[in-house]
């Protein structure tokens, strides 16, 4: 019983993203941080240092442009060498001014063309990287009622994503994010789970939902949703992050550890119900664990380094759900014993389990003590330096 839970927790993965190591911040101000990486180089560097002290971040997801270079087959053997490979790509179709009125679903045809343009440039990328994801998210939306059409974006937006669809390279998959709102404020293109379900049904197979945790609003029950795409097939991957009012970016698990837990008991729960690793579902696509977050005033590494431990501990609380019993108190109508069966997982100390991983995999048992006594932010700020941010909020 422990080995299993030894064994699934040892093959656990968590994805971190390249933007999480660098400067952001908020349209108010980005603070400069000592040491934080200046290119995508030292974001591979700083993702292979959080899978050393963790051993399940093994992959570093990046951004076009931002990480753009001019020989992929070299970056991709620098991540190697650092022990990490590199994971989705993620095209960035909200930085040009041309995007203002939107990218696919913008009413002009040259500039949805720009933007199919820029996402078969990321899928020559992908080629290259050997990535096997197209993570998508659209910033497209309308400010004001009746400033467009919405029947006629969406018309635009299933043409755009067909002709992106059909150019993946085989066996690899496109991951649709959905967000209510932000930048744009009346509505957005694909604003909630089943606009980019219904999305990705018309593609095909390999067109999966992304369910990002703060791109819903106040209230949604996230893990319902997690177990609708699950049960339909159709739940391609994560980005964590954790919310209080929007879309925070802050520390995985930081604010609502519940929703957390509840979400990877869908996961628990549906290994059994959906193995994807059951010889009668050979194949079958893999749920990509993914971080997005982008740190404002915290320090970088030791963030990122949490928000993959909170991922951890949740899932080890989840593992322990006594799930014959659940299912046997549900059959019973018995709300209350089955929802104790959850409050005593969740209210498990995974601690000493985990320090007896960490130990069995050959990584430190306090991740978080080693990096805060591994020196690794000082020498970090010793060779890069502190790079001026710049950004925010226009002032006089
Ligand atoms: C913006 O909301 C966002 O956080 C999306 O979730 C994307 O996945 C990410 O930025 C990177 O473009
Ligand atoms: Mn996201």
């Amino acid at each position: 019983m422990k080995d299993e839970l030894l064994a699934k927790l040892a093959a656990q993965k968590i994805e971190t993203p390249s933007w999480g190591y660098g400067n952001s911040g908020t349209r108010f101000k980005t603070f400069a941080w000592p040491g934080a990486a200046r290119d995508v180089w030292e974001k591979i560097e700083d993702a292979a240092l959080i899978h050393q002290l963790s051993g399940i971040a093994p992959s570093v997801a990046l951004h076009i442009p931002w990480d753009k270079v001019d020989d992929y087959a070299q970056l991709r053997q620098y991540a190697e060498a650092k022990g990490i490979r590199l994971g989705a790509i993620n095209p960035n179709l909200f930085q040009d001014d041309a995007y203002r009125l939107g990218s696919l679903g913008h009413p002009d045809q040259a500039v949805r063309d720009k933007a199919l343009k820029h996402l078969l440039e990321c899928i020559d990328i992908m080629h290259q990287t050997g990535s096997s994801l197209l993570s998508l998210w659209f910033a497209d939306g309308t400010n004001y009622a009746g400033q467009d059409d919405f029947t006629a974006r969406k018309a635009r937006f299933e043409q755009g994503l067909q002709q992106v669809y059909a150019a993946l390279p085989a066996d690899s998959r496109l991951l649709l994010e959905y967000k209510p709102f932000e930048p744009a404020f009346y509505h957005t293109d694909l604003a909630d789970w089943g606009m980019a379900y219904a999305h990705c049904l018309k593609l095909g197979e390999r067109a999966q939902v992304l369910v990002d945790l703060g791109h819903h609003l106040p209230g949604t029950n996230i893990e319902q949703i997690v177990a609708f795409l699950l049960a339909e097939g159709r739940l391609g991957g994560f980005h964590f992050n954790n919310r209080r009012y929007a879309d925070d970016d802050l520390i995985v698990g930081s604010s609502n550890p519940l929703e957390l837990f509840c979400i990877y008991a869908e996961i628990v729960k549906n290994h059994s119900r959906f193995a994807r690793d059951k010889a009668d579902q050979p194949g079958a696509p893999e749920i990509a664990f993914m971080i997005d977050q982008s740190h404002n005033l915290e320090p970088k590494l030791e963030a990122m380094l949490q928000s993959v431990l909170n991922c951890q501990e949740a899932y080890a609380k989840a593992l322990h759900i006594d799930l014959a019993a659940l299912t046997a108190a549900q059959g019973a109508g018995d709300a209350l014993a089955a929802h104790r069966i959850y409050q005593d997982a969740f209210a498990t100390d995974v601690r000493p389990l985990l320090r007896e991983l960490r130990r069995a995999m050959g990584v430190p048992a306090d991740p978080i003590k080693a990096l805060r006594e591994g020196g690794y932010q000082e020498q970090r700020a010793a060779q890069r330096g502190t790079q001026e941010a710049g950004g925010g909020y226009p002032s006089s």
